[in-house]
């Protein structure tokens, strides 16, 4: 099937805004740069709109990491906008690799290329209906 084709657009849904439950998880990553800093100890932040839901470990040494945490958000909406920065921990300072932002819709698994190069890879529900 093409549920992955990232130009299907879906805005034109019109689906009650009704608050929803959100879970963010099977957050994986390939590919993170490795050359411009010593390792690549990658972690990442979730975001839905203006709230935070919070950050994942950090996986050190590693390129190719995957994150077992889930993220839960309440009060999540059609269209709220899920953000994802996959940052780079350091002794110093923190490198922000890249950003992941689109809005919630029906699409629930994305490829998302970084800035800085790699891919991220993530998944999420939307649950209007707990009645
Ligand atoms: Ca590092």
């Amino acid at each position: 099937m093409t549920s992955s084709l990232p130009l299907l657009l879906l805005a034109l849904c019109s689906l009650s805004a009704a608050e929803a439950q959100l879970t963010v998880f099977n957050l994986r990553a390939s590919d993170l740069p490795s050359g411009i800093v010593v390792t690549t100890d990658g972690y990442v932040k979730v975001f839905c709109g203006s709230a935070s839901l919070g950050e994942t470990s950090v996986r050190n040494n590693d390129p190719n990491p995957w994150w077992e945490e889930k993220f839960t958000y309440f009060q999540g909406q059609e269209n709220d906008v899920l953000r994802l920065e996959v940052h780079d921990s350091d002794i110093f300072f923190n490198d922000l690799l890249g950003v992941c932002q689109r809005q919630i819709n029906f699409m629930r698994e994305h490829d998302c290329f970084l800035e800085s190069g790699g891919l991220l890879h993530y998944s999420y529900t939307l649950n209007g209906n707990n009645q």
